[in-house]
């Protein structure tokens, strides 16, 4: 089977890693980069990318260290979620104008497997919702709530980047859930209102405006049950240090640290956790993709009513991606943030 687009053009421009970034990325570490167009193989499509996800875990990629994904290679396209439409099939199953989530972000146009790609339809919802809202992130706050932090009807809990497209989805789970109280912390008094106004949360407080342990204190003077990291650092001190007996975090994330050159200072006060029979548990989205029908079938009937509410910061073009992802790292972003090209 073979159907092409009729009007595709010869270059597909895509986002190459140079160097690899020492402290926080440099401009001069990347380079978009025009390419011949992609011919697709068999059991390929071509996919015109619409929508590109930059996110904070792309960081640690760009970095040599070995981790859970591999490091992006020296010289060759970045990869990253994407959703596009394909122009071009060699594939079983796939056609022309069909919708598709795959991994090979970064660039303009990709020859995807097709076995690599999960066909979405833009009528069910907005394509970019795939990769946030209904997609890994909201997943990860999702699994990292209810199944790693084990979230019970009447639990008090905190979570950190509470304004971004994880910790959002986190908070308003957690109130829909049956949390008796949940507390955010974002970087700006325009993000605290948000969480406040919109996404109800109980309390909220932008961290830049004095030490956290403090300021959690205030706002939940009994304690937490639950804390969803997605920060570390201070964040991580002060909520062990807030922490009820038996009480849970779940380690997303740690943005605070993913620009460090020098090895971080652990939380100070881990002897807590013997003290209150605490626990806390690292997680990784993709170890819990089980969970996506059920995530679906809760919280996809939230968000369409508006009980759970959410917020792209969209930015336009292949050519601003960089800028996207370097926004992401320092907090220009509200819910997830996109590249529509
Ligand atoms: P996001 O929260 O939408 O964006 C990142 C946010 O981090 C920024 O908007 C910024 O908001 C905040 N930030 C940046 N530097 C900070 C600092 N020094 N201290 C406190 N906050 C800071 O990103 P996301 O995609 O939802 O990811 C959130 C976290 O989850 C990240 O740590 C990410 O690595 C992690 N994650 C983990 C998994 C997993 O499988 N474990 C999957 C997805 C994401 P402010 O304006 O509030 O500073
Ligand atoms: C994944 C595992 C983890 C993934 C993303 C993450 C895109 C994110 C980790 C982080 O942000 O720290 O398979 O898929």
């Amino acid at each position: 089977m073979s159907s092409t687009h009729p009007a595709l053009p010869a270059l597909s421009r895509e986002w190459h890693l140079l160097s690899r970034p020492v402290g926080w990325p440099k401009p001069e570490d990347f380079a978009l980069v025009e390419a011949p167009l992609p011919v697709p193989g068999e059991g390929q499509v071509l996919v015109r990318n619409r929508y590109l996800s930059v996110d904070p875990y792309m960081r640690g990629r760009m970095s040599a260290a070995k981790s859970y994904a591999p490091p992006y290679e020296l010289g060759e396209p970045m990869l990253g979620g994407a959703v596009g439409e394909v122009v071009a099939s060699r594939a079983e199953g796939l056609a022309v104008g069909d919708h598709v989530l795959h991994r090979l972000g970064w660039r303009e146009y990709a020859a995807v497997d097709a076995s690599a790609a999960v066909q979405v339809d833009p009528k069910a919802a907005p394509l970019a919702a795939y990769l946030g809202v209904l997609g890994m992130t909201g997943l990860t706050a999702y699994a990292g709530l209810l199944r790693i932090a084990a979230l019970k009807e009447g639990d008090t809990v905190f979570v950190s980047g509470a304004a971004g497209a994880v910790g959002s989805q986190a908070g308003q789970i957690a109130r829909l859930k049956g949390a008796a109280r949940v507390i955010g912390s974002a970087g700006s008094d325009e993000k605290v209102r948000l969480l406040l106004d919109e996404y109800g949360f109980d309390a909220a407080f932008n961290y830049k405006d004095g030490p956290v342990a403090e300021q959690l204190g205030a706002a939940a003077p009994d304690g937490i049950d639950v804390y969803f990291d997605n920060v570390g650092g201070e964040h991580l001190e002060a909520a062990v240090g807030a922490l009820r007996v038996h009480g849970r975090i779940a380690l997303c994330g740690m943005i605070s640290l993913y620009n460090a050159t020098e090895p971080v200072p652990g939380p100070r006060n881990l002897g807590r956790l013997i003290q209150t029979r605490g626990r806390i548990e690292g997680f990784l989205v993709s170890d819990h993709r089980d969970l996506q029908p059920r995530f679906v079938q809760e919280v996809g009937p939230w968000i369409a009513s508006g009980a759970l509410k959410h917020r792209e910061t969209v930015v336009d073009g292949v050519e601003n991606t960089l800028e996207a992802f370097l926004g992401v790292l320092r907090g220009d972003n509200t819910g997830k943030m996109i590249v529509k090209l």
